[in-house]
C-alpha cells in the first residue's frame, strides 16, 4: 500500500557547495593560502593531479551560477566561506582582507536581490595555511580555537545583518580523521599511511577533534551573546555519519559494534556540541588517556554554546561486524569491521558513482530519527546526493541523463517525508550535494556529484535532469496551509 506523504509547509530547500571545491581565483583578491592549496600540489600527487587553482571558476562566474539557483526554484543556497580570503593569515592579530569580504558581499547581495536564503558554512577544511605552520593549526587546541572565534565575529559582523544561518563547521569527523588518521585530505598527516611523513594516528585526530569541538562552541557562545539579540539568526554544525545495521542482526555482539560505531562517528561530536556532555562512554573505554579530558571552563563554555539546528550530511549506510581482537591504537572506527553486506550477502542498497556510496534510503528515514531521538534538534539536511554508476566516464550528452541521481534524490526526499509523518521526526530543510559538479577533494575532478554538469575544458554549465527534478518534487510535496 502506498501512503501520500508529504513535506511540511515552511520546508527550506535549495543546493550546497563549499568554497575551495568551486572558486578558484586562488591569487586573487588578496586571498592567503589554505591547506588544501599546498595539499593539492604536492608531489607525488595525492589528490589524482587536481587542485583548486581554477575549480569551477565560480569566483568570476557567480551571477551565471546564480542563475541556475534561480531557475532550478531553489529558496536557499548553501556555501562556505574562505577563511583565507577574509583573513589571509588566519590569526586574531592579523589583518582583515576587505577584497575579501567585498566578495562575499556580492555574493549574498546577489541571492537575496534574486530571493535566495544565503547560508553560511564557516569552515568547509580551508585552514589558512600560515596557522598550521604557526602553531600547528587544530593541533593546537588553546590557539586555534581563539583564531576561529575571531574569524567567525568577522564574519557575524560584517555579513550578519543579512545572513541569518550559521553554520560553524562541515563535518568534523571528515576534518579530524581524514586529515590527521589516514591523510587522505589535507593536512595530510597520518603515522599509517605511506605518503604520508608526519602524522600520528593514534593521537592527533582526537585532539583536533577537541580543537574543532572547542572552537565550534566558542563562536556559538560568540553568537548567543553578542549578535543573536541583534541578529536573530540560527548556527549549527553539520555532521556527517553513516547509519549502521549489525552485520548479523541475530547477534548482540554486532548490535552493540553498529550502536558503537555511530558514537564513534557522531557522538564524538554531538555529545559534547547537542548535549554538552562528555565523549561516549565506549570512546574513553578504548581509547583512554589518548582521549583529550573537557575542564570544568570546557563544559561551562559548551553549555552556553546552544545550538539551533543539527545540520546532517547523509550519503549512504553500511554493516558493522564486532572484532574478537582487541582494537589497535590506530582504530577511529569502534574496533569493527564496516561492510557494504550483511551476513545474508544482501547489499546496503544500489552501487553509485564511487565505492563508498550505496544508495540506502530506508536506513536514512532510521538515522533521522535516531538523531533526532537523541539530540533533540529539528535538522536540517544540509548534504545529500551522488555520482551516479560510470558518470565519471560520460561526456555532457550523457550525462545530463542522471536517472540514478532522479531516483536518489526521489528516494531519499521520501523517507525524509516518512521520517516526519510517521516517526514524528523534525526535519525542517533539505539542500542537495552539489549545485554544480567540482573538486571532489582526493578524487580531483572524476567523481561528479552536481546537478548541473562543468565542462572543465570550458566551464559551460548544463543541467542535468535532476536539477529540475527538486522543484518538482519539493513543490508537489509540500504541503500548502489554507
Ligand atoms: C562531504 N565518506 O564529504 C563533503 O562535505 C563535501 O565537500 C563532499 O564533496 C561531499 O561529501 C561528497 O563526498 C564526504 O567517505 C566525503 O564517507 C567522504 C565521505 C563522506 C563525506
Amino acid at each position: 500500500m502506498t501512503v501520500p506523504v508529504s513535506l511540511p509547509a515552511g520546508f527550506e530547500w535549495g543546493f550546497a557547495t563549499a568554497a575551495y571545491q568551486i572558486e578558484g581565483a586562488v591569487d586573487e583578491g588578496g586571498r592567503g593560502k589554505s591547506i588544501w592549496d599546498k595539499f593539492c600540489h604536492l608531489q607525488p600527487t595525492r589528490t589524482k593531479g587536481a587542485n583548486g587553482d581554477v575549480a569551477c571558476d565560480h569566483y568570476h562566474r557567480y551571477e551565471e551560477d546564480f542563475d541556475l539557483l534561480s531557475t532550478y526554484g531553489a529558496q536557499a543556497y548553501r556555501f562556505s566561506i574562505a577563511w583565507s580570503r577574509i583573513i589571509p593569515l588566519g590569526g586574531r592579530n592579523d589583518p582583515v582582507n576587505e577584497s575579501g569580504i567585498a566578495f562575499y558581499n556580492r555574493l549574498i547581495d546577489s541571492l537575496l536581490a534574486r530571493g535566495i536564503t544565503p547560508w553560511i558554512t564557516l569552515y568547509h577544511w580551508d585552514l589558512p595555511q600560515e596557522l598550521h605552520d604557526r602553531y600547528g593549526g587544530w593541533l593546537n587546541v588553546t590557539e586555534s580555537q581563539l583564531d576561529f572565534e575571531r574569524y567567525a565575529m568577522v564574519c557575524y559582523e560584517r555579513f550578519g545583518d543579512r545572513v541569518k544561518n550559521w553554520i560553524t563547521f562541515n563535518e568534523p569527523w571528515i576534518v579530524s580523521i581524514f586529515g590527521y588518521a589516514t591523510g587522505g585530505n589535507a593536512p595530510g598527516r597520518s603515522s599509517t599511511n605511506e605518503q604520508c611523513t608526519e602524522g600520528n594516528t593514534a593521537t592527533e585526530p582526537w585532539i583536533v577533534g577537541k580543537a574543532l569541538i572547542m572552537s565550534h562552541a566558542r563562536a556559538v557562545a560568540l553568537y548567543n551573546k553578542l549578535f543573536r539579540p541583534s541578529h536573530h539568526g540560527r548556527i549549527g554544525i553539520s555532521l556527517n555519519g553513516d547509519y549502521y545495521e549489525p552485520w548479523d542482526s541475530h547477534d548482540e555482539r554486532d548490535k552493540a559494534a553498529a550502536e558503537r560505531r555511530m558514537e564513534f562517528h557522531i557522538g564524538w561530536f554531538a555529545n559534547p556540541i547537542f548535549l554538552a556532555q562528555d565523549y561516549p562512554p565506549c570512546m574513553r573505554e578504548q581509547l583512554g588517556e589518548r582521549l583529550p579530558k573537557f575542564s570544568p571552563s570546557d563544559f561551562a563554555l559548551l553549555r552556553e554554546a546552544e545550538v539551533d539546528f543539527y545540520g546532517m550530511n547523509y550519503y549512504t549506510s553500511q554493516f558493522s561486524r564486532h572484532r574478537e581482537q582487541p582494537a589497535l591504537e590506530t582504530d577511529f572506527i569502534g574496533n569493527v569491521d564496516e561492510l557494504q553486506e550483511n551476513c545474508e550477502g544482501i547489499s546496503v542498497g544500489e552501487k553509485s558513482g564511487v565505492h563508498w556510496l550505496r544508495s540506502s534510503p530506508d536506513l536514512f528515514r532510521k538515522h533521522l530519527t535516531r538523531v533526532y531521538n537523541l539530540y533533540g534538534k529539528p535538522i536540517y539536511i544540509t548534504e545529500n546526493g551522488c555520482p551516479c554508476p560510470g558518470e565519471d566516464r560520460m561526456r555532457c550528452k550523457e550525462a545530463v541523463n542522471d536517472t540514478y541521481r532522479v531516483n536518489y534524490f526521489k528516494d531519499h526526499l521520501d523517507a525524509v517525508a516518512k521520517a516526519i509523518c510517521f516517526d514524528g521526526t523534525v526535519v525542517k530543510g533539505y539542500f542537495a550535494w552539489s549545485l554544480l559538479d567540482n573538486l571532489e577533494w582526493s578524487d580531483g575532478y572524476e567523481v561528479r556529484f552536481g546537478v548541473t554538469y562543468v565542462d572543465y575544458d570550458t566551464l559551460k554549465r548544463t543541467p542535468k535532469k535532476s536539477a529540475m527534478l527538486l522543484k518538482q518534487i519539493l513543490n508537489e510535496r509540500i504541503q500548502v496551509d489554507v
